[in-house]
């Protein structure tokens, strides 16, 4: 049935996404980086409820960005470059505390960016992993060499508790419906330089102008 199979995860498309989100001059397309991460949700949402919290708050982020893509001024958020001068300019940017601008895209697309860098260490893990290797240790990991840093104790808990209900490195690799571990493991070896370069583009353009640690 169409409707199941759209439902269906399946990493090429995220790297398909994320290879189409660079442009030739080495910025980032808004449209392709969203749909990267709208691909990795519809992971979450296959591995059960327990991770609805987590899917939500990207959702949420998701959103808030294609409003802004569909919006009046949509051409302005083409990049990610042209939408942070964009927003700069235009003073549209909370820059030390949350004021009258709480959702703009620069801070929303800083939580996304942020959990980018969650997803290259964990994928980077699950590699190099081995058959006994666990994926909650792996996923745990990864977390607490990231994005833990940014989120209270109350989320470090959720998120941890989460983790161990992930399922198992094969029941895993199997969701990500690519084929053998072989398989799995060499497509991870060409999604990981393409994600590590969106990740690295971005990572230079907010720290130049200042703006890793927006409220
Ligand atoms: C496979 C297990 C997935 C585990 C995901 C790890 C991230 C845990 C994050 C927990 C965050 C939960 C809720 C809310 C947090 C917000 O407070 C926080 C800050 O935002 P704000 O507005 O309050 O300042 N938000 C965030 O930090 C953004 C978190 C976004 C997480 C998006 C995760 C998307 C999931 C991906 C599944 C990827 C599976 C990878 C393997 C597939 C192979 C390509």
């Amino acid at each position: 049935p169409v409707a199941s199979e759209d439902q269906r995860f399946c990493l090429r498309e995220v790297l398909d996404t994320f290879r189409l989100s660079l442009s030739e001059k080495k910025e980032v397309y808004l449209e392709h980086y969203v749909a990267g991460w709208r691909g990795l949700v519809k992971f979450l949402n296959s591995l059960g409820s327990v991770f609805s919290f987590i899917s939500k708050d990207a959702v949420n982020k998701i959103q808030i960005l294609v409003s802004y893509l569909n919006g009046e001024n949509g051409s302005q958020y083409v990049t990610v470059q042209s939408m942070v001068k964009y927003e700069l300019e235009n003073d549209f940017v909370d820059q030390t505390k949350r004021g009258s601008h709480p959702e703009s895209g620069c801070r929303t697309l800083l939580r996304l960016h942020r959990a980018l860098r969650w997803l290259e260490l964990f994928l980077e893990r699950l590699r190099t992993s081995t058959e006994d290797s666990k994926t909650s240790v792996m996923c745990a990991e990864a977390y607490n060499e990231s994005l833990a840093q940014y989120h209270p104790w109350v989320i470090r808990k959720a998120a941890g508790m989460a983790f161990c209900v992930l399922p198992g490195r094969s029941a895993f690799f199997e969701v990500m419906n690519v084929g053998p571990p072989e398989q799995v493991v060499a497509m991870l070896g060409e999604a990981l330089p393409l994600i590590s370069e969106v990740y690295q583009i971005t990572e230079d353009l907010y720290t130049q102008h200042n703006l890793l640690n927006l409220p």
